[in-house]
């Protein structure tokens, strides 16, 4: 089954045409709305009409997070903000977060990728889809949401959270496809076992998970324990969101969307392409985007893109899960979150001292973030209560920058062992 046949078993060659187009009209866009494009193209001596074919895209500069910190809130966005519909928001590297902006048409085509990706996944007109992604400024809720409109099915917007109703509706509601993280995939198999329901008492078929790593044991497990088939999603906010990517009945890559998004591997150190089949750092470059067009995105995930066929009948390229990342980001319970962020609120409480340790666990299917952090003598020798002050501030103003609630810790000056190079501050306990 396919939502758009023609555009998903295209030919290589027609596709690269459409690509070539693209590609041309995004580049006049950027070069002539966007400053910033456009003072980097001139520092290369470089034109939009010098660029004719996908293959010269290395010629291009690339854009980093940094790029969107620098050029906060709209400094990137290619239309005035009165053609802009929507705007989300996903981590930033300190306080400030990534804003991402959407034309009518933006949106328009996000529905129509997400709408490919759930039927890829197995889902259809007839489905009955229960949205446990979180709706608001995170871009998994809205998209996910309006793929499902877009293909017909019974959309129900839970929402992330709320397990218990979450258990409730599904069973009630007869929900046959779940979209959510896959460790609230876990985490809903878990409340529906105490609640003893078994899978097979429910309509559920498929899911698409994504939002966060993810690895084969843990597809075979929700699979065994939701009794469905599990797909993976992957997106980003600053491409477009989940739909990016996505994996058909096959299970063994995503289908990167390249009618929307030109996906290249390159070395993050060299910064030099890599061929098909390498592994490295994935780069996009989103062609049809009207609100934020972005050239060579460098999104710091690490995977291999494979071109070879696939059993589907997609022809657009596969690849494979992401492997890790070229930054220190982490994502606990699906939420981004930089070492910096936590850096930022510490060093802004004062009290503490700048040598901190994040330790990530998991218990039972839930991610829990403890954040280790040296106080001063002074303060460690001082009175219970004021530790605990100290402590509940530190604890509200990560839960106001993150949105997690993480475990403060107040360790005595110099416990938490010195590197003699880079710091090691992320201690990840997880098992994939
Ligand atoms: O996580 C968009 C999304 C929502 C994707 C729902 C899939 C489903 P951001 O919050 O901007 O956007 O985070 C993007 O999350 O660079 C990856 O590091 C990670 N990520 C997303 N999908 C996957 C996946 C959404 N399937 C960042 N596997 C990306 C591994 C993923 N990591």
């Amino acid at each position: 089954m396919y939502w758009n046949k023609r555009v998903e078993t295209i030919s290589r060659d027609e596709l690269r045409y459409i690509q070539n187009e693209n590609l041309s009209k995004m580049l006049r866009r950027i070069y002539h709305n966007v400053p910033f494009y456009r003072s980097k193209f001139q520092e290369m001596n470089l034109y939009p009409e010098d660029i004719k074919d996908i293959d010269d895209l290395s010629k291009l500069p690339f854009t980093t997070k940094q790029d969107m910190r620098d050029n906060y809130p709209y400094g990137l966005f290619a239309t005035d903000l009165s053609e802009i519909v929507r705007l989300h928001a996903s981590s930033g590297t300190t306080g400030k977060p990534t804003v991402v902006g959407y034309t009518r048409e933006d949106i328009n085509n996000w529905a129509e990728v997400c709408a490919r990706s759930i039927v890829a996944a197995g889902g259809s007109p007839s489905s009955v889809i229960q949205i446990a992604y979180g709706y608001g400024l995170f871009t998994g809720g809205l998209g996910l949401h309006y793929g499902a409109e877009r293909l017909g099915a019974s959309t129900i917007p839970i929402s992330s959270g709320n397990t218990d109703r979450q258990v409730m509706l599904m069973k009630d509601f007869h929900t046959t496809f779940l979209a959510c993280t896959p460790s609230y995939a876990l985490y809903l198999a878990d409340s529906l076992e105490e609640h003893g329901i078994s899978p097979e008492e429910l309509d559920l078929k498929a899911g698409i998970f994504g939002a966060e790593p993810w690895s084969e044991n843990m597809r075979k497990e929700i699979e065994k324990r939701l009794n469905i088939s599990a797909h993976n999603i992957y997106g980003l906010s600053e491409i477009i969101g989940p739909g990016v990517a996505s994996e058909c009945s096959c299970q063994n890559g995503m289908h990167v969307w390249e009618d929307h998004f030109i996906p290249e591997i390159i070395d993050p150190n060299t910064l030099e392409p890599l061929p098909y089949g390498s592994l490295g750092e994935l780069v996009f470059t989103s062609i049809t985007k009207e609100g934020l067009p972005l050239l060579r995105y460098r999104t710091r995930d690490l995977t291999v893109l494979n071109n070879g066929t696939c059993e589907c009948g997609r022809t657009h390229v596969k690849m494979n899960r992401v492997m890790g990342r070229s930054d220190d980001m982490i994502i606990v319970r699906g939420v981004n979150v930089f070492p910096s962020q936590i850096e930022d609120v510490l060093l802004g409480i004062g009290e503490v001292e700048p040598h901190y340790q994040l330790i990530i666990t998991r218990e039972g299917t839930l991610d829990c973030l403890e954040v280790q952090v040296e106080v001063t003598d002074n303060l460690f020798s001082d009175r219970i209560k004021n530790l605990e002050s100290l402590k509940n501030t530190i604890k509200s103003k990560l839960a106001s920058v993150l949105q997690i609630n993480a475990k403060v810790t107040l360790v005595e000056s110099r416990s938490i062992p010195r590197s003699e190079g880079k710091a090691n501050r992320v201690i990840d306990k997880r098992n994939y």
